[in-house]
This record gives C-alpha cells, sequence and structure tokens, in this order.
C-alpha cells in the first residue's frame, strides 16, 4: 500500500426519501456499512433535522464514516475513509448503496498521506505505547442520536436512542422518540408536541387556570389534545358532569397509548367522551351555549390544525359556550412565533371583545425558546384573576399533587414582560 488510507467520495442518487429522512435507519446502515468492511467502532453521532435530513458520523478505530442526506432530493453524500489493510471501504460502499436503495451511485477514490511523500519523524514512540498501556481495557463504544426542530434561525436538540413509533397518518407524521433527557417524546411533523419529563407544565396551565376561576364549571369541551394529558388534567375536577374530546387523528392517540401511557392514562376513563373525529366539524355541529369551557389543545398552525387558527373557528367556539363560558388556546410562543402570536390576540379580541381576552406565560423547556403563551377569553362575567381564589387554587394543586400549577403560578403567569404586552396591545 502506498498510502496511509483510503478515502472514497460518494454520491447516491435516485435513494429512497424515507430512508434518508430516518434517522435511525441511517445509524444502523452506516454502523453495519462500518462492521461489514471490518471496522473497529468507537462512536457515532447522528442528528435528524425537521423537517427533513439527517447528518452524522461514525468514527472507526481505522478513521471515519460521514454522511449528510437530502430526501427531498433523494440524494446522499458520503465520506468513507479508513486507515490500513484491513478495512475494505469498497464493502462499505454497496452496503450502503442497498440500504438506501441508491438507483445509481458515483465514487472517487483519493489516497491519503502518499507514503512517497512523507517522512517519518523521529520521537520516542516506545514512551507513548507506555503510557497507552495504563489505559483500561478496550475502547468505549458511545452512540450519539440527535433529534432536532429548527427553523432557518435556530434549532433544539434532543438525544435519543431510537424511535418506537413511526406512522404517516392521513394528517401527519406521528413519531414517539426515545429521548435520554425528556423520556418518551411526541412529534408531529418533526415538532414536538409533548414529551414525559415536561409534559405537566402545559397540561396543568392549559386546563386548571380556567376551571378554577370558571363560576359553575360542569361542561369542558377538548378540541385536539390527543395524547390525552389534558383530558387527564381536567377529569381531576371531579365537579365536571360532562368532558367531550374530539381529536381528528387516531394514530396519535394510538401512539401515547402505546408509548406515553403516564400522559395518554384518561383516554379509556369512562368519564371522558372521547370522540375521534374533526374538531372543527364537531363545533360547527354543537348547539349554542353548550359549553362551559372550551380548551383548545392544537397543534402549531400548520398541517391539520390550521382551520383551527381561523376567525371562523372561534366564531363557533364563542357561539357554543355558555354565558360565563372560557375559551383557551395554546397560542404559541410570542418570542418565537411572533406574527402569529399577535394576529391570535388580534382576532380573539375582535370576537370577544378588547378587555376580554388575556394572555398567560409557561416555561417549557422542549418549545422553541422555552416561552409559551396561552389565551384565556371569556364570553360572559369570569375573569382569570379577580374570579380566582388563590386558597382554592393552593388547596387544589396540593390534594392533586400537582407539579406546577398552584395559586402563585396561577397569578404570576398573567404577569406579563413589557415587549409582550406590546405585542398583544399593536
Ligand atoms: N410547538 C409546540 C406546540 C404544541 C402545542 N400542543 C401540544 C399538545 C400537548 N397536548
Amino acid at each position: 500500500m502506498a498510502s496511509l488510507g483510503r478515502h472514497i467520495i460518494v454520491e447516491y442518487y435516485d435513494c429512497a426519501p424515507e430512508a434518508l429522512n430516518d434517522v435511525t435507519h441511517i445509524e444502523k446502515s452506516m454502523e453495519g456499512a462500518a462492521e461489514e468492511a471490518g471496522a473497529t467502532i468507537i462512536n457515532s453521532t447522528f442528528h435528524h433535522f425537521s423537517p427533513y435530513g439527517v447528518s452524522g458520523v461514525v468514527v472507526i478505530e481505522e478513521s471515519h464514516l460521514a454522511i449528510h442526506t437530502w430526501p427531498e432530493y433523494g440524494y446522499a453524500s458520503v465520506d468513507l475513509f479508513t486507515c490500513g489493510e484491513s478495512v475494505d471501504p469498497w464493502v462499505s460502499y454497496q452496503f450502503l448503496k442497498e440500504a438506501f436503495k441508491a438507483a445509481h451511485g458515483s465514487a472517487v477514490e483519493l489516497k491519503r498521506g502518499e507514503l512517497a511523500l512523507l517522512t517519518k519523524k523521529d520521537f520516542d514512540i516506545q514512551q507513548l505505547r507506555d503510557e497507552k498501556s495504563t489505559d483500561a481495557g478496550e475502547p468505549i463504544r458511545t452512540r450519539d442520536i440527535w433529534f432536532t426542530e429548527r427553523d432557518d434561525k435556530i434549532a433544539l436538540s434532543m438525544k435519543h436512542n431510537g424511535k418506537l413509533y413511526d406512522q404517516q397518518s392521513d394528517y401527519q407524521r406521528v413519531e414517539v422518540y426515545e429521548t435520554q433527557a425528556y423520556g418518551n417524546m411526541l412529534t408531529l411533523d418533526g415538532m414536538v408536541m409533548t414529551t414525559e419529563k415536561d409534559e405537566y407544565v402545559y397540561h396543568e396551565m392549559i386546563t386548571h387556570v380556567p376551571i378554577l376561576t370558571h363560576p359553575n364549571p360542569k361542561r369542558v369541551l377538548i378540541i385536539g389534545g390527543g395524547d390525552g394529558g389534558t383530558a387527564r388534567e381536567v377529569l381531576k375536577h371531579t365537579e365536571l358532569e360532562e368532558v367531550v374530546m374530539v381529536e381528528i387523528d387516531e394514530k396519535v392517540i394510538e401512539a401515547c397509548k402505546l408509548h406515553l401511557p403516564s400522559i395518554a392514562s384518561a383516554l379509556d376513563d369512562p368519564r371522558l367522551n372521547l370522540i375521534v373525529d374533526d374538531g372543527i366539524k364537531y363545533v360547527n355541529e354543537a348547539s349554542d351555549g353548550s359549553f362551559d369551557v372550551v380548551i383548545v389543545d392544537s397543534t402549531d398552525p400548520v398541517g391539520p390544525a390550521e382551520g383551527l387558527f381561523s376567525v371562523d373557528f372561534y366564531k363557533e367556539v364563542y357561539r357554543i359556550l355558555s354565558t360565563d363560558g372560557i375559551m383557551i388556546t395554546q397560542s404559541e410562543s410570542p418570542r418565537f412565533n411572533n406574527k402569529v402570536f399577535k394576529e391570535i390576540y388580534q382576532v380573539y379580541r375582535s370576537i370577544f371583545g378588547m378587555d376580554k381576552v388575556h394572555c398567560y406565560l409557561a416555561y417549557i423547556p422542549t418549545y422553541p425558546t422555552g416561552m409559551w403563551s396561552f389565551s384565556y377569553s371569556t364570553k360572559g362575567s369570569a375573569h382569570p384573576l379577580n374570579g380566582f381564589d388563590p386558597a382554592k387554587s393552593q388547596a387544589f394543586s396540593e390534594s392533586n399533587a400537582l407539579s406546577y400549577y398552584n395559586g402563585q403560578i396561577h397569578a404570576a403567569a398573567f404577569a406579563l414582560p413589557n415587549f409582550v404586552k406590546q405585542m398583544i396591545d399593536q
């Protein structure tokens, strides 16, 4: 051999797009390609980017294998770099071509470190050997796979052990990841919806704020909320007589029952009337004044939830609220989704009235920027602070062993930073 290493620069064309967007498949294939070629794996790191694309590297004792994919073009670029005689990078090339179902590939081999051009340096190699021999045992193999939700300016990444659920429903891509920091995590179309470790913030705040400030809550409607977290919290209010939840996507329910059971725990509760249907249609067909509290637990305003952010929908929600009815919605992040955030409050005020719409905040680490908002719109006399009894809220929090909501948080959540107030008042 006339060089230290061989570097094959590879292009794979017309691959299966889904294979190039599946981070666990890519990780497995890259590691398989390394092993098949006779390499010893030290470590691997893979990132999935939302909505599509994967980058990753497998570090091997004999150098590395690296990949970047563009599923939307069915294209992957790969580097296969090996040193020594024991590993054949062309075996990896063929292995990956099959794994990605590439219609064709091209490759250029470069010799790295031409021996004819190298001069061996004179240094005390024996001393280095002695130092190395004191290291403990076999190299430790580590694994890094990352999920990333990003827009063109910021990104949020979470390390995970792989996907537990991955289905394309009639409405969206439904996935559950086993994250290392936040437990199992539901994503829809690549956006984080909820995680086992921080879900309580969102679900407690979207639920207890309205129910504990309504003068006499009896009938609650949840639109969306297929993971079940909002229903679980609503059912802690034992005075309620009717709880209806309308979720459009049964795959979300299935995924959460299977992999997020602590969140989905109430979905089989006989007190919950769970309807799998379009929430917009349900609201359009419901009678005037039929609910005291309507909670819109939607995804972001793209895909199936788009209609849940329309003026017509909110007018219908207003119609089906009872005299003192309250509508609660998740209203995105004032920092991250500032355009949508402003529009939401303009629309609600045009329907409910200027002084009838309030905003409150909570801190959710797995949502973009961590600062998340909820809207509280009231048809009659209910008020989030005037109608609020701190002692009652505190007692409710303690008797239900809540993790976020309490009497002080309730009041504090309505204290808004100046920039948020300005966005709402503009
Ligand atoms: N960008 C995240 C918005 C998530 C809103 N809905 C979450 C559903 C939890 N039940």
